[in-house]
């Protein structure tokens, strides 16, 4: 890994990354940064929330317009899949919600989740010079660990009320000792792999303009196609072993490929082949998973 990108903050004290702004929040300071057209134009910063996806849900009910951003410093509930927890610190990572409007089927909703990966994995290349990689369907890996997380949540109704919420936590500047002891061995922060302390307000800004750019080039014919070949070219998940646990069953095999509905293709050891939509998918080797 080229760790030697750093962009700001690499090597400060306390001190000097509070006098150069790398601490705090500032939604002008985002907002400075950005050449979006929608994405993070409405933008709502909290010092302590919730949930930001919650949040963000909340305020795609009442009508707020797509492209419309919740970030927090810290979440009390910050949630993951199926229920789990989503430990979000005060003050060391991007806690962040964007509110989608697509004009496309939500039934894309996966989609949103693949472009969300890359365009983290991206922005977090960018800041560094090491590139996160994509453990299928919704974690960014870094040093073999969890730095990321992305939480897709839609509603679909009817063409006025639909809405899809793209949650991402990311583990910016998170010490050892912040990350509960049960998550030691499978959690990681960009600190922790690079040594770069990172000014989060330019990092959202970088996500945020490269998520827009690929979520116009979605709708686009074929515009899906040129998104899986590098997801796939940042899947750490394809080729490995892999323990797939599904709601009644769980099985192992070896991961082949992502198709173009972005489901995962497993082949079991008896050489049949079998599609998982979604579900809990550990890869030997990542994330604490022996
Ligand atoms: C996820 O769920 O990875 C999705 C996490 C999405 C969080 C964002 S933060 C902004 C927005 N607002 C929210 O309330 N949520 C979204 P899942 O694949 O189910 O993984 C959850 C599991 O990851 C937990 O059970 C832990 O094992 C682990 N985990 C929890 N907190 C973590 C952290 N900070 N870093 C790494 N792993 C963590």
């Amino acid at each position: 890994m080229d760790k030697t990108k750093g962009r700001e903050g690499a090597g400060m004290t306390e001190e000097s990354r509070a006098g150069a702004g790398l601490t705090g929040l500032d939604r002008q300071a985002v907002s400075g940064l950005l050449r979006t057209r929608a994405f993070g134009r409405n933008i709502e910063v909290h010092e302590t929330i919730g949930s930001t996806n919650t949040r963000a849900r909340d305020l795609a009910m009442a009508g707020i317009p797509h492209g419309t951003v919740v970030i927090a410093d810290e979440q009390r509930e910050g949630r993951g899949r199926r229920g789990r927890s989503w430990v979000s610190p005060k003050g060391a990572g991007i806690w962040m919600s964007v509110v989608l409007r697509p004009g496309f089927k939500v039934a894309w909703a996966s989609r949103i989740t693949v472009i969300a990966a890359l365009s983290v994995s991206e922005a977090v290349y960018e800041a560094t010079g090491s590139r996160p990689m994509i453990k299928w369907p919704n974690d960014l890996i870094m040093g073999n660990k969890k730095v990321c997380g992305i939480l897709t949540e839609i509603r679909a109704c009817d063409a006025d009320t639909d809405f899809v919420i793209a949650g991402i936590g990311l583990n910016v500047n998170t010490h050892t000792d912040q990350f509960p002891s049960d998550l030691a061995r499978s959690a990681t922060s960009i600190y922790q792999e690079t040594g770069i302390h990172i000014d989060r307000n330019r990092l959202i800004a970088d996500i945020l303009n490269s998520f827009e750019t690929l979520y116009e080039n979605l709708a686009k014919p074929d515009g899906f196609a040129q998104f899986r070949m590098r997801y796939r070219d940042l899947c750490i998940t394809l080729g490995r072993r892999v323990r797939v646990c599904g709601a009644n069953e769980e099985f192992e095999g070896t991961a082949m490929d992502i198709t173009g509905e972005c489901t995962l293709l497993v082949k079991l050891d008896d050489g049949t082949v079998r599609e998982i939509l979604s579900g809990d998918v550990s890869v030997r080797g990542i994330a604490g998973y022996i």
